[in-house]
């Protein structure tokens, strides 16, 4: 039986043109295939089949407009299906989920507490204690018979009775300032403590020996010993118990090392024979090659560093969209779920950037228990304490709670655990909740004595808990980040916890070991030289074996390969699959499509107008229908879809949503309604650039992170890309990201209304700062499918580590066809090429140079040139004035070093230097973008642009306003005509008259 196939609701559009008939009379399709493509002037859309069959009829042609309701097909059907129906719920998963979670539920329901002995907790706020403890008494049965979930039940039941009573009081967010681990709960480290403590020693010894004899050598090398020595059990527990390594077998954990820390991993790398006390030498001295890099640098270290920390903020929130990126790959069925984990190390200090917890709440939201934080609380930042007034373990406790994270504090060491269980009035924890940073720092900047009269001494009852200990056992009770046992109870209950991030708030002292020099002072973090005491005094502290004579000769220690130490650490690393960090690629290229593949992109549009950003959503529709290519794709957009007119990628592809879709759209009767999926191919930000920066960043290192190649195209509004996320931009090209960046709605000029913030005139130049970023402002839609396809080769096919910034603009206009000239494409890539030439005068020629929509306008200006003053012209069409800079700083490098050899001629001489006329460039961004070539070319050369801050108005006014106009460009044109005496000035004056250019306007950069 034959069915029609319509046009489904397509929201508010009506007579949308078809562009691309996807199907023939006696096709067979199946259902959800795409039958046609149709475009409005914003975006471009395919229809889906809602019928599998055979194609009897295909009712409409290339060209023609349809509305919601017109037949597009008969079709001979096996089975028709609802548009309802082939919206993908996800149902079945999200009850399963949710089975699942109600079994865990059940489990931890079931597990008993451990017995308590009753505290009575003494509060001058407490009005009434013996009905306190009446209430305390009720929950510790609740607690004793039916288990902590119960007892969670009945308090918040409380709190939303009392909240429902009007008692608006809001509930802390924090617990009491203990270890989260109660002692008994703690699960016991397998490993040999002995050996391991004196492992951590030598990494100790010599992380610190490295920064004082590269600074003893240079003294302008810096270097740091303070944060490292304060990370040593953090670093080391995790290296010898929790991560596991990549190899042929497994993916590997993934680990963000705090960026100061780095010396620290060096030490350790020497120890595993890694790294020679040669390269150790050459901390950073990186100049030759073989140094190491200051800090965790890819681009540096390939071989070593996976991921760049040291801008502070930045680790933390690529370690979240690291994790929720590895969750999309297995979701979507890229890569297997192995149960790896991304373990991020930040520092206190380092929690006060935005970024750090600017993304937390995403991470609790997709419930990404792959990730844990470890926050070294050392309390001390640069300057002096992180929060001395306050308490930072509690303050981060709280956001992240409150974010919903799983919380896991490790204040107290082992010693601590007597006296904490001994404290029957709960004064030992008060005085604990009371004491502020800026006093616990001091007292590990003092001596026993001092702890015993400051922190102690504050209640009779406290003071007298350490009657029986000598100044030196209370100068020994240690803290959390500094106790192995403590860190791998908390390093074990985060890997195995389900359902939601961990953060790992460990206290610790900054410069622990380095005695009155360094440890707890303010001014540790600067400290990179040590004097003889105090390396006797570091070396002494952790029983370094080395003579007096090696300590001042500030020697490394490394014990015998078969020593128990080294036999131990590497024994640990074979374990755990391999050596940590490493950064290896194993990942395949992808096949890119064929050439012809963007053959539609070299025809004219004919009187269809579009705007570039239109052209590359239909680029990538194509793209999609690529089977090497497709899967690999990971559009990226924050919040702007529909700007870019991709709001066809939702039902197409879908959104990548952890849980599925559990509502129903209220567009889901529309053809592009929005689609949330499991398997979802988009990701979907929000307003948000920075985490979609740094989901392009994972996407794009995937290839080493992952072993598997992708293809990433972060689109997003060009002022709100490297300008809002400018260090995330320069963390990528360390990273060797490879991907697409595109900043849509580009130019000062041709986003009209939006106005000051909005119209970007600079964004090419800060993508020129970074040097493996391919950067490109095309005009036509053939030389975005030049440069797009290249892209692709270079990046995803050859493996070159650069990545690609592409501007596409949203002003419609009609495209022609590619130039017939054979080079052309050369010239695309390579940064210009002559697009036009007029030539019919034969007299005065002037060379135009135009980039992005102001191409058009120095096309216009030519044709008024030629037309009403005789005067010829060469147009050039400059896709990046930044590779030409590339390319004439190389060129001029070399001729300067090699005078007696055959000179280089730059890419733009070549075009150029030969040519009539001085040159004239211009496009919507500074005059700076087009000046960059000027060096590289022996003629006059004059440039217009848009320096200046934008402005809401027409294209048309504010081509004016910025002088970039086909008017001006005439106007300007005359002008330097006549400055080169070439005609006489008469001609300017003319058009300037003509135009109503106003000659006594300030520039607009003073407007
Ligand atoms: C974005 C940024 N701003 C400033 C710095 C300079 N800086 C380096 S370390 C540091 C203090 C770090 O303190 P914290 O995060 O507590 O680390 P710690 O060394 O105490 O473990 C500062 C301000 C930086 N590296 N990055
Ligand atoms: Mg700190």
């Amino acid at each position: 039986m034959s069915e029609k196939l319509l046009v489904p609701d397509i929201g508010e559009f009506e007579k949308v043109e078809v562009i691309e008939l996807l199907v023939k009379v006696g096709d067979k399709i199946n259902l959800n295939d795409a039958v046609v493509t149709i475009e409005s002037d914003k975006s471009s859309v395919e229809i889906p089949s809602t019928i599998s069959g055979t194609i009897d009829s295909v009712n409409v042609k290339v060209g023609d407009k349809v509305s919601k309701g017109d037949l597009l097909l008969n079709i001979s059907s096996s089975k028709k299906v609802s548009i309802e129906k082939i919206i993908p719920k996800d149902t079945e998963n999200i009850i399963k989920e949710a089975e699942i979670i109600l079994k865990n539920k059940k489990k931890i329901i079931q597990q008993k507490p451990v017995k308590k002995e009753q505290q009575i907790i003494v509060n001058e706020n407490d009005i009434d204690p013996l009905e306190t403890q009446d209430w305390i008494e009720s929950l510790s049965v609740v607690l004793e018979k039916d288990g902590n979930q119960r007892a969670h039940f009945l308090i918040k039941e409380l709190i939303n009775k009392a909240y429902k009573e009007g008692a608006n009081i809001p509930y802390t967010q924090n617990t009491p300032y203990i270890n989260t681990i109660p002692p008994e709960a703690e699960t016991k480290s397998t490993g040999d403590q002995n050996i391991e403590r004196r492992i951590r020693s030598l990494i100790r010894w010599n992380a610190a020996a490295m920064v004082v004899r590269a600074n003893k050598k240079f003294p302008e090398l810096g270097g740091h010993i303070g944060t490292f020595a304060s990370a040593a059990t953090l670093y080391d527990v995790g290296m010898n118990h929790f991560w596991r390594a990549k190899n042929n077998k497994f993916g590997g954990d993934l680990v963000y090392f705090q960026g100061h820390s780095a010396p620290g991993i060096y030490a350790r790398a020497f120890l595993e024979g890694r790294l020679n006390e040669k390269q150790l030498d050459s901390f950073r001295q990186e100049v030759k090659p073989g140094g190491l890099s200051s800090y965790p640098h890819p681009w540096l270290m390939p071989k070593f560093w996976q991921f760049p920390t040291v801008s502070m903020g930045l680790g933390p929130m690529l370690a979240i969209y690291q994790a929720r990126y590895m969750k999309y790959l297995i979701n979507r069925g890229l890569i297997k779920d192995e149960g790896r984990k991304v373990w991020a190390f930040l520092g206190d200090g380092e929690m006060d950037e935005p970024e750090s917890l600017g993304a937390i709440g995403l991470a609790a939201r997709e419930k990404l228990d792959n990730l844990i934080f470890v926050v070294n609380c050392n309390l001390q930042r640069l300057d002096g304490p992180v929060r001395g007034n306050g308490k930072i373990i509690q303050e981060l406790e709280g956001s992240f709670r409150g974010a919903g994270w799983n919380v896991i504090k490790v204040i107290w060491g082992s010693y601590w655990d007597s006296l904490i269980a001994n404290d029957k009035t709960g004064l030992l924890v008060k005085v604990m909740n009371e004491t502020v940073d800026g006093e616990y720092q001091a007292m590990k900047a003092r001596n026993g004595l001092y702890v015993r009269e400051n922190f102690f001494g504050k209640y009779p009852e406290t003071k007298e808990l350490v009657s029986s200990l000598s100044d030196k056992d209370i100068w020994r009770l240690n803290r959390g980040g500094h106790d192995p046992h403590k860190v791998y109870a908390a390093y074990d209950k985060a890997s195995k916890n389900q359902g939601s991030p961990t953060v790992i708030l460990a206290k610790t002292i900054k410069g622990y070991g380095m005695g009155k020099t360094g440890e707890s002072v303010n001014t540790t973090h600067q400290t990179k030289k040590l004097d003889v005491e105090d390396l006797l005094y570091y070396r002494d502290r952790f029983d370094v074996p080395l003579t007096d004579e090696q300590v001042k000769n500030i020697q490394y220690f490394k014990p015998e390969d078969n020593s128990s130490e080294i036999k131990y650490i590497k024994e640990r690393r074979i374990n755990l699959g391999g050596f940590i960090p490493e950064r290896t690629t194993y990942s395949k290229p992808i096949k890119v499509p064929p050439k012809n593949i963007f053959d539609f992109m070299k025809k004219s549009t004919g009187d269809k107008q579009m705007s570039t950003t239109m052209a590359l959503v239909r680029m990538l529709t194509n793209l999609l229908r690529d089977k090497n290519v497709a899967p690999k794709l990971v559009p990226i957009i924050p919040d702007e879809a529909r700007t870019f007119g991709m709001e066809g990628f939702f039902q197409k592809i879908g959104i990548y949503a952890h849980e599925g879709q559990k509502y129903e759209p209220e567009d889901s009767k529309q053809l592009s309604s929005y689609r949330e999926d499991k398997k979802g191919q988009v990701l979907e930000e929000g307003i948000n650039e920075a985490g979609a920066m740094s989901s392009w960043i994972a996407a794009a290192t995937s290839y080493t992170n992952h072993d598997i190649e992708m293809i990433p195209i972060y689109i997003f509004y060009s002022m709100f890309g490297f300008q809002r996320t400018g260090d995330l931009a320069w963390a990528a090209g360390d990273s060797q990201a490879r991907g697409f960046l595109i900043g849509a709605t580009a130019g000062r000029t041709t986003l009209a209304g939006e106005g000051l913030q909005h119209q970007d005139g600079h964004s090419h130049l800060i993508a020129s700062t970074i040097p493996n970023c391919v950067s490109y402002d095309p005009t036509f839609h053939y030389e975005l499918a030049v440069i797009f396809r290249e892209g692709l080769r270079r990046m995803h096919e050859k493996n070159e580590n650069i990545f690609y910034y592409i501007t596409t603009m949203n002003e419609n206009y009609v495209h022609p066809a590619i130039p017939k000239d054979k080079n052309c494409e050369e010239g695309i890539l390579k940064g210009m090429y002559k697009i036009k030439e007029f030539n019919k005068f034969k007299k005065i020629k002037i060379q135009l140079l135009g980039s992005g929509t102001i191409l058009r306008e120095m096309l216009a200006g030519a044709e008024i040139l030629q037309n009403e003053y005789q005067i010829d012209s060469e147009i050039w069409s400059v896709t990046s004035f930044n590779e030409l800079r590339k390319d004439g700083m190389e060129a001029e490098r070399y001729n300067l070093l090699n005078q007696d050899k055959k000179q280089k001629v730059s890419y733009v001489e070549q075009c150029l230097g030969k040519t009539e006329g001085p040159i004239m460039a211009a496009s919507d961004y500074m005059r700076m973008n087009s000046d960059q070539i000027r060096p590289f070319i022996n003629k006059s050369f004059y440039s217009l642009g848009t320096d200046g801050y934008g402005r809401s108005d027409t294209r048309k006014n504010l081509r004016n306003f910025f002088e970039v106009d086909k008017e001006h460009i005439v106007a300007y044109g005359l002008s330097v005509l006549a400055k080169e005496q070439l005609i006489a000035t008469k001609y300017m004056k003319q058009a300037i008259k003509k135009y109503n250019i106003d000659i006594n306007k300030p520039m607009p950069t003073k407007l």
